[in-house]
């Protein structure tokens, strides 16, 4: 398998699509064993198969402010890959989107949503929308115009969407208003509802929540565990919020979180009400953490990063390519032995260049935020069901799955000197699952 072949070849067809390409080199160079293994891979064509999404929709989304303005925003949805169940990811509400972004993502959810052992295939979508500052009958007209043309794409047993940057209950809520009134069917389409129309218990939490759970395991190959831990977190969303809830409970301490205008070092540490704030500040629809240095009398860097501050364990739960090269030596110069994406893909190539070679435990985002996604799955199962499974139910087959993926990454990823390599194992797992049934399915 000759991976530069490919990466030219791709490259031509997707030009400065450079969030994309950077996923795919990532998967195909961690396949490449495998792939050389089992000629039948590329006697099926299952490569150039898997790197093109099945298709892709971008629409216009109209909407008016509340001054009687329009605008125009893009919308679109990438259904991915379908081989082992319906298409299903998340909706990214942002600025930045571009279908760059969003190929990105679907990709790396088709690998996800394998390791989850849950039937789901890989899709994405979003806009360029920005919901900051946004009025809520605002947010509500765009959600109900996107999801306007977004109904064609989706179906209970066709394609899933979820939240993910920006979008979250409130976006949900409206999204799955306007498609049961189109279609008449209340049915499992979204996922991330409101526990009274279908929601599932845990879901808010669940993607920290896994995290924390697969560091746990991460932790234990060393005989290690959370406890006394000093912890740094990015970001300060529901994955965040999530994360710190989870290391809290497990005896460790979350001393930063951080935001597009800086970071918060709270050297007390970040705990109970502290975090409920979280929520306060993500509801201020600001996308800022500087009033949290007001309200708890915390330091603010102004426009850094929090990699620089001393910790064992750092966490990035905000958006891609949040910690680079450079932060990654700090942090090991810092004494960090363990760096864990909850955010996708949010370190950079040089970066896990870096933790690899250092022997860090290094944790991929398809890996370790796949209890977001694995969550979803099991509310779809519930939808199906017409059933509510209590917390503690919901909570326990997460922590089963996280269990599940991580023994996947080690079984995959283990090299003869004993070091775990989590990205080669969760891309060869992933990958393995999807191939194979592309394989059985013939050329579609
Ligand atoms: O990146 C992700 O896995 C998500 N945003 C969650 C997707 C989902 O369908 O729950």
């Amino acid at each position: 398998m000759n991976v530069e072949k490919i990466m030219t070849d791709l490259e031509k067809k997707n030009p400065g699509e450079k969030e994309f390409l950077q996923a795919a080199r990532e998967v195909l160079e961690s396949i490449v064993e495998v792939v050389e293994a089992n000629p039948q891979f590329e006697d099926a064509g299952i490569i150039e198969r898997i790197i093109e999404p099945d298709r892709t929709l971008i629409f216009k989304v109209p909407w008016t402010d509340d001054k009687g303005k329009i605008h125009i925003n893009k919308g679109y949805r990438v259904q991915f890959n379908n081989a082992i169940g319906p298409y299903k990811g998340g909706l990214r509400f942002h600025p930045s989107v571009n279908l760059s972004i969003l190929k990105f993502l679907g990709f790396e959810q088709i690998f996800k949503n394998s390791l989850t052992t849950l039937p789901m295939g890989g899709g994405k979508g979003g806009s360029d929308f920005d919901p900051k500052g946004k009025s809520n009958a605002e947010v509500m007209r765009f959600c109900q115009s996107f999801m306007l043309e977004l109904v064609r794409m989706i179906g209970p047993e066709t394609d899933v969407p979820a939240g993910d940057i920006g979008v979250g209950g409130r976006e949900i809520g409206f999204l799955y208003g306007m498609y049961k009134k189109l279609t008449r069917e209340h049915v499992g389409v979204l996922t991330g509802k409101g526990l009274n129309w279908g929601g599932s218990l845990v879901r808010p939490e669940a993607t920290g929540f896994g995290g924390i759970y697969f560091v746990e395991e991460m932790l234990k190959t060393k005989g290690l565990n959370l406890k006394g831990k000093t912890v740094a977190i990015s970001g300060f969303g529901n994955v965040a919020w999530g994360a710190a809830l989870k290391v809290v409970e497990l005896g460790g301490k979350v001393v930063t979180i951080s935001g597009p205008d800086g970071y918060i070092y709270d050297k007390e540490g970040i705990s109970g009400k502290k975090i409920d704030y979280m929520l306060e500040l993500r509801a201020s629809n600001q996308d800022i953490v500087k009033p949290y240095s007001y309200e708890f009398g915390a330091e603010f860097h102004e426009k850094k990063r929090p990699w620089e501050v001393k910790c064992d364990i750092a966490l990035p739960c905000a958006t891609q390519n949040e910690l680079g090269g450079d932060d990654a030596k700090k942090l090991i110069a810092n004494g960090c032995i363990l760096v864990a994406e909850i955010s996708n893909m949010g370190c950079t190539p040089e970066a896990v260049e870096i933790f690899l070679k250092n022997k860090l435990l290094f944790g991929p985002g398809k890996a370790v935020n796949a209890g977001g996604v694995a969550t979803s799955g099991l509310e779809m199962t519930q939808n199906s069901m017409k059933i509510n499974w209590g917390a503690a139910e919901v909570d326990q087959r997460l922590h089963e799955i996280m269990k599940n993926i991580h023994a996947a990454c080690v079984q995959h990823g283990k090299n003869k000197e004993g070091y775990v390599n989590y990205v080669k194992g969760a891309n060869i797992a992933g990958f393995l699952k999807v191939a194979n049934a592309m394989l059985d399915q013939g050329i579609v």
